[in-house]
């Protein structure tokens, strides 16, 4: 069965692949899985019809047949575990990945959201300019200890996995600031994972939506 997946209908990142419908369509592509985009407005997101797939109100969400789920972290782990590419078959290797699932979403994510967060909503505070040296200073403390874990790897923990694609992901929100540069290694991680060719097809995918609600189309 085709899953379905949703999308902003105009992504605010103007289509530089930010936003999270972006890992479970890059998901989908590591594991030749086809997929359907239900594009949604901000205004139908916050929808009953919406809610009852995501309690949020946000994208992205992944439906297939009866199943329905939300949370990209959830559905990129449900798509590992139901096709072969992006877990490992030894068991204790596919638990080491599935802790770099974690990790990414749950130790590096929240300070690049928390910077985020600081730049777009808090800077017109008076504390602003005191805070944000500070949030990025929590990041650089995060990226040191991952920078030293990858050392000259090209993955986390042997090839690539469904915690190398979540780790990506996170790390490529901090693509528009210099904090990335001064981790060279994990600035080649992050380039070796746009690089894949699954990787790439999902970015056009995602953008050709911007590019089509952008026309007016
Ligand atoms: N934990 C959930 C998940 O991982 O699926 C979080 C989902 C989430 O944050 N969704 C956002 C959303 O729907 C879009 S991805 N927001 C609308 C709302 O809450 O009303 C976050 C995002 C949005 C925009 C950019 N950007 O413009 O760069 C980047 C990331």
């Amino acid at each position: 069965m085709t899953p379905t997946i949703t999308a902003f209908e105009r992504s605010p990142d103007r289509g530089r692949g930010q936003a999270r419908d972006m890992r479970v369509r890059w998901a989908l592509e590591e594991v030749g899985q086809a997929y359907d985009v239900r594009p949604v407005s901000f205004s139908a997101m916050k929808q009953p019809a919406h809610r009852a797939l995501q309690p949020f109100g946000q994208i992205p969400t992944y439906e297939e047949g009866d199943l329905a789920l939300f949370d990209s972290g959830a559905i990129v782990f449900h798509i590992a575990e139901r096709n072969a590419g992006l877990l490992p078959d030894d068991a204790n290797a596919r638990a080491r990945a599935i802790t770099w699932m974690f990790a990414a979403v749950s130790t590096l994510e929240p300070p690049i959201v928390d910077r985020e967060t600081a730049i777009l909503l808090e800077r017109d505070e008076a504390w602003h300019k005191q805070r944000l040296p500070m949030v990025e200073d929590r990041i650089r403390g995060r990226l040191g200890e991952l920078s030293d874990r990858l050392g000259d790897a090209d993955w986390l923990d042997g090839g690539f996995s469904a915690g190398d694609l979540l780790m990506v992901m996170v790390l490529r929100r901090l693509n528009r600031s210099a904090l990335l540069d001064e981790y060279p290694n994990l600035s080649a991680y992050v380039a070796r994972g746009e690089a894949r060719p699954a990787f790439k097809r999902a970015f056009d995918a995602q953008l050709a939506v911007f590019a089509t609600a952008s026309d007016g189309g």
